[in-house]
Order: C-alpha cells, then structure tokens, then sequence
C-alpha cells in the first residue's frame, strides 16, 4: 500500500509494483499535488493513486494539467509534477513541456508508455514521446528496468530544481509499471558531467568593482535569473550600494521592487522609455539572469548598448556570449554572485545619471488616453493594481493584456508574476493561475487573460469549481485577438485577417455552466462593483471586462527597428 489513507494497517510488504514504487518516490520528495489525466498506459499509476497519500487534481486537458504544474512550480520554486498516458496524452504536453523550457521553470513530467515489447510496432496509443521532446527537455528518461525508478525520480527532481531549472521527462513503459521490486529511495545524487557552478570566479568579481568604480551610465538588467535565484534582496543591496539604476525584463518582474525609486521598467518592445534610453546610453551593462533575448534587443545587436562594456552574470555558461558580446562573464547562481559581489562593493559616479534617467521616467511615463463612456484595459489593469494594493499573484496569458499587465501592474516581489515570457503560449494562465493559487492558499491569486488565450485551456473551469479554488479570472475582452490585430493595423494597413473574434460565447453564461459566479462590466461603473463583488466572493469568479476593441499597447518598438525608434502612441493621461 503506498501512503495509505485508508485507515488499514500497513502490510508488511517488502515488494512494491513499479507504480507504487513511483508514488513512494514523489511522497518522498514531498510533492504535494499532481495535476494529471489518465488513460491505458498509467492505469497501473491510477490504480496507485486510488490508495490515497497523494492529491492528484483531474485536468480536463492534459495542456492545462502542465500549465497547471507549470504555475505551482513559478509560485514556489518547487517542480511541478504533471502525469499523462501515452500516445495523444502525451503529445498534449508537449506545448507545456516547450513553455517550461524556455522559461526554465523545474518541472518533473511523468508519461505511461505502452509496454517495451510493443514499443517499434506502432502499437496503440504509442508516441516516442522522448524522441518528440528531445530539443524541449532539460532532460529526460526512459524507464526500462523497475529496479531504475528511485534512482531516476531522484535525479529528475535534482536536475529540474539545480542549475539552471527545466523540465524533465520520465517515460514509464506499462510493464516498468507493473514489475516489481523493493524500494530504497537514495539519499543523494551522483550525475557525471552535471555540476552546475555555483560561486562567481574572485578574479572576475574583482574585475567587476574596477568597471563599475569607472562608470558613469551603469544600468543593470535584471531577468528571470533573480527570480529563480531568490536574490532580489541582494539585488536591492547591490543596486543601493553602487547607485545603479534597475530594469526589469518581463521574466524578472517583481525581482526588483516596481515602487523603488532605482527602477525605470521593462525593456524592449513594449519597455518604458527611461528603460530603453538607458540601454541605448549606457557604458556599464550589468546583465543579471537574463538572456539578451529579441524581444529585448530588437534582434538588433547593432544598436543595443553599443556604448557600453557588458557584464553578464548567469548560472548557464551557454547563456555568455549567446547573444551580446560580453566584457565581463560571471557564471554562478546570481544569488551567491550578488552576495559575494556585495563585499566591498565600490559606488559608482552616477548621480547625473540617475537624474538623467528618472527625469526620462518623469517625462515619459506609460501613458493612455482615457474614456468616460468606453472601458479602457489599461484602465482595468490600474484598477485591479489600487484596488489590491498590488498584494496578489498575477498570472496572464499571451497578448495585449499580458503586455498591460506588465506595465500598470508594478509588482513588489518576486514569484508575483507569472506569465510564459519565452514561448508566448496562449492557453497559459488560467491554469497557471489555479496551480499557483494551490501552491499559495493564503494568496490572492488574479488570472488576467485574453478573450482568445481564455477560450485555448478554459475547460479547467471544472477544476475551479469542483476543487473551489479561488481564483479571480478577469477576461480583458477586446472582441479580438488583439495583439494580432495590432500588429495588423500597424505594419499590415489596417488589413485585418482572421483577428474578430465574433462567435465567442456568452462567458458569464459558459462559467455559470461550470457552476462558478460570473459578472460582466462593460462601464467604469460596472467594473468597479462587478470587481469588488468577485473580490468579495469566497471561491471562484470570472469578471468579463468588455473593453474597447481598438486600444494599442504603446509604447513599441517595431520588429527589426532598434530602440532608438520606439513609437510613443498618440495617448496622453
Ligand atoms: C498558442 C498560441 N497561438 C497563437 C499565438 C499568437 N498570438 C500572440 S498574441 C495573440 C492574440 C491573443 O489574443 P487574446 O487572447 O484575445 O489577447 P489580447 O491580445 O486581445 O489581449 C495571438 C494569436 C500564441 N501566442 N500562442
């Protein structure tokens, strides 16, 4: 019996089938909840999980079950277990599997497989699902032996969560399952060849304090890295110390105080104008656990930073020199970089700098022309930042609202804000958003979604109700794929193809079939008391916001433009 909650007696068994086996080994590495869906090949992991010991949440699609684990591994740091069959059960995750990989968030996946001596006959339900996620895994696992499993599980967790986190797959052939076997769950790991570099080389720290006691435009850029790291307080110390102005990639949202008066927004294509104007000035880059990705430089190498010397600090050795060329490299985890690097930190010679580039962040605030007879979603996303006092988990899914939420919403802490940066997959948040409300209870946890990516993964509605998980979903309803749509009107003249999202369902009506409270506002007015009604209410809620439909999320920078063109937007507060 595995974990038994039964009330029975324990048997005195010294054999455990390799289902059982696998469930001893999650209840020991303290996994509490799985998202999952069953099917042939992980009947013998159901019929173990029916023992009780572990709580298992009944997805409707496997795509929001591992965006649900995906959610619960971005709220605490822990990886995300997420269970599928094989065949199309586990081809369904592969999206999931891709968007954890390029956020590089800890998730351990578990796929059932058809029994080894059917594997190679296209027999039913088979996928090489190790083959299909090959470039999307930071590792993965075969099981052919039952014997193998504790070892397996144990390095999967290991090599999810050190280093730099990914998902890891283990695929468990039906007759891995059903063998048997004793179960010792080892105590530690041995992986040759993986040991990530933990601690910052001194030479290249010492190097550090000489460029940043030069410089006179040092920004840092600051990614996903201090996020996973948790070194936003050494963060904070080091920005203090040395006088360094802070920009905070999409990823890295929360991991530096969005109230702190050092901080100047987010980058790139939808980034602040301070933020980009300080990239585009600077002469010390200190890039800290972020990846100089496109949506940051534009793609355009040319124009990034070309003034300044780059320190890069990551975890990941590939991540040095990937993108930009790197003065300064720092491999290590940021955490235990920053914290050696607070030792005898120098203050740099920034003070017109600093007036510079907040006096650029008082000139050129985020700015939208408002209206008293038409919702605007910036409008809603300020609402829901007052009215919360910004104290809740955010998660979103991809689009315009994503890119709102990122700059009326200032988050305070890291793990705050949750959203699939890297991949861009619709269908992301509202799952997220029910496993970060089961990681985080005591939390206020807001799902802000698109009518489009809402409509890809809210079947999991069902989960919600039936678990009452309080989530507040909050539908920024353009009537559009609005992000398209934009881009449509800017760079394709106005030629919209396939954006209208005419035939939408009524979502007050589709919630409440799922037996969760539904509101709908279509005015300020609605939207205040629709909002504090579903604060209020204890489980639960979706308010549909009916905003307008042509609003731009400004300012942008063009695709293959640098960022010295950023269109501004007509908008003025
Ligand atoms: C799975 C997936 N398919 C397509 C896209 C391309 N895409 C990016 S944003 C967007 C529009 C999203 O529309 P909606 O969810 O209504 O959000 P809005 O932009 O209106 O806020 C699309 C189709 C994507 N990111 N993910």
């Amino acid at each position: 019996m595995v974990g038994s909650q039964s009330g029975k007696a324990e048997s005195p068994k010294t054999e455990y089938t390799g289902s059982e086996i696998l469930l001893r080994c999650l209840i020991e590495e303290q996994v509490d909840v799985v998202f999952g869906y069953p099917g042939g090949a992980v009947l013998p992991i159901y019929d173990s999980l029916y023992e009780g010991g572990l709580r298992h949440l009944l997805a409707r699609h496997e795509q929001g079950a591992i965006h649900a684990a995906d959610g619960y591994a971005r709220a605490t740091g822990k990886p995300g277990v997420v269970i599928a069959t094989s065949g199309p059960g586990a081809t369904n995750l592969v999206t999931g599997i891709a968007t954890a990989q390029m956020d590089s968030i800890p998730m351990v996946c578990i796929t059932g497989n058809v029994s080894q001596e059917l594997m190679g006959t296209d027999a039913f339900q088979e996928a090489d699902i190790m083959g299909i996620t090959m470039p999307i895994v930071k590792h993965s696992y075969l099981v052919t032996d039952v014997c193998d499993l504790p070892r397996i599980v144990k390095e999967a967790f290991h090599l999810a969560s050190t280093g730099r986190p990914g998902p890891v797959l283990i695929d468990i052939p039906k007759d891995v399952a059903n063998a048997r076997d004793t179960f010792h769950y080892p105590k530690g790991v041995s992986i040759r060849g993986y040991q990530p570099t933990s601690s910052a080389h001194p030479l290249q720290l010492a190097r550090l304090r000489e460029v940043i006691a030069e410089a006179k435009r040092p920004v840092i850029l600051a990614g996903g890295g201090v996020v996973t790291a948790g070194a936003e307080k050494e963060l904070i110390t080091f920005a203090e110390q040395t006088q360094i102005p802070v920009i905070t990639t999409l990823m890295g949202l929360g991991g530096f105080p969005g109230q702190h008066p050092l901080w100047l927004g987010m980058p790139g294509m939808h980034g602040t104008y301070a933020a980009n104007h300080a990239l585009l000035e600077t002469d010390l880059l200190i890039g800290i656990g972020a990846r100089f990705d496109d949506r940051v430089t534009m793609g355009r190498l040319d124009k990034f930073a070309t003034k300044a010397k780059i320190v890069h600090m990551d975890i990941d050795p590939a991540e040095i020199g990937k993108n930009v060329n790197t003065f300064i490299p720092i491999v290590g985890d940021v955490k235990n970089v920053l914290q050696a690097a607070n030792v005898d930190l120098p203050q740099s010679d920034s003070a017109a700098w600093i007036e510079k580039v907040t006096g650029w962040r008082e000139s050129y605030p985020l700015c939208y022309r408002d209206s008293e007879d038409r919702l605007k979603p910036q409008w809603v996303i300020r609402h829901l930042y007052e009215t919360t006092g910004g104290d809740a988990v955010v998660t979103t899914d991809v689009g315009q609202h994503q890119m709102w939420v990122a700059q009326y919403f200032h988050f305070a802490r890291p793990r705050s804000f949750i959203s699939s940066g890297g991949l861009g997959t619709m269908g992301f948040g509202f799952p997220a958003a029910l496993g970060a409300q089961l990681a985080t209870p005591e939390q206020l946890v807001i799902s802000v979604t698109g009518d489009g990516g809402f409509q890809m993964t809210n079947q999991e509605l069902a989960v919600a109700s039936l678990a009452n998980i309080p989530v507040k979903v909050v539908i920024i309803n353009n009537q559009n794929l609005g992000m398209v749509r934009q881009w449509q009107e800017v760079f394709y003249h106005k030629r919209y193809s396939e954006v209208d999202l005419s035939g939408s369902p009524d979502f007050v009506k589709l919630t409440e079939a799922y037996g969760v409270k539904a509101w709908r506002a279509k005015t300020k007015e609605e939207a205040i008391t629709a909002w504090a009604e579903a604060l209020a209410h204890p489980g639960p809620a979706v308010v549909d916001f009916w905003v307008a439909p042509d609003e731009n999320v400004y300012p942008m920078v063009a695709p293959g433009k640098g960022l010295d063109e950023m269109i501004m937007g007509d908008e003025k507060a």
